[in-house]
């Protein structure tokens, strides 16, 4: 069986791709390798982030890996808060994030929004990039309790429920990450590396 490494310190993200992965791979945490390090993440763009975090692992351990980069985009707040997802509010505080989207959000009548995820994959030292979209609105208040970051106040189109009031695996076959990885592993398959 292949082993994988995935670059991320966000525990939540570990767990969807875990449950998406399945046994077809050996999915390995930066905990389990031993690494601690805050990768760093200075890019202004998707690519470049997940770019950086999956560079940083190999260049360190010489081992496939792959990473992440994802956020909300919020049409009338030109894209807002993309990478700037996870401290939109200045710090990681999740409730302080959502508040100020609806906040910002409070008497806007277009509340389309889209989750983005770019996910770098380095396999033999090559690099190759998969992503994935979810489209949605923003709700006028929080729903739901399970996932992570901005999913209650995300209501997927085509449902009258966010991402918080989803069962992990109802998220995973239609979110971002979901989708991005859908495509990476169609990729690993097609190359016959499961
Ligand atoms: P790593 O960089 O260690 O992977 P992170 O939490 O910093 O973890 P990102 O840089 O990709 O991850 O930031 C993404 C932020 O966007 C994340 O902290 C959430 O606030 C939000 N986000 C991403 N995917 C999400 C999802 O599926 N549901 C809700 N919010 C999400």
């Amino acid at each position: 069986m292949r082993t994988l490494i995935f670059a991320t310190n966000n525990q939540h993200k570990l767990e969807e791709v875990q449950a998406i992965i399945g046994s077809d791979f050996l999915l390995k945490s930066l905990n389990d390798i031993g690494c601690s390090d805050d990768i760093p993440e200075t890019g202004d763009t998707f690519e470049e982030n997940a770019s950086q975090k999956s560079h940083f692992i190999y260049e360190r351990y010489t081992l496939d890996c792959f990473a992440d980069d994802s956020g909300l985009e919020i049409e009338c707040l030109n894209n807002e808060p993309g990478v700037y997802s996870a401290r939109y509010s200045g710090s990681r505080d999740t409730e302080g994030n959502m508040h100020l989207v609806l906040e910002k959000l409070k008497n806007q009548t277009n509340r389309k929004a889209r989750f983005r995820t770019v996910i770098s994959l380095i396999l033999n030292g090559k690099e190759h990039l998969f992503e994935g979209f979810v489209h949605g609105t923003i709700t006028t208040q929080q729903s739901g309790n399970k996932g992570f970051g901005y999913d209650p106040i995300f209501q997927p189109d085509g449902y009258n429920i966010t991402f918080a009031d989803m069962s992990a695996d109802e998220k995973n076959k239609i979110s971002h990450r979901g989708r991005a990885m859908q495509n990476l592993l169609k990729f690993l398959h097609d190359q016959q590396l499961k």
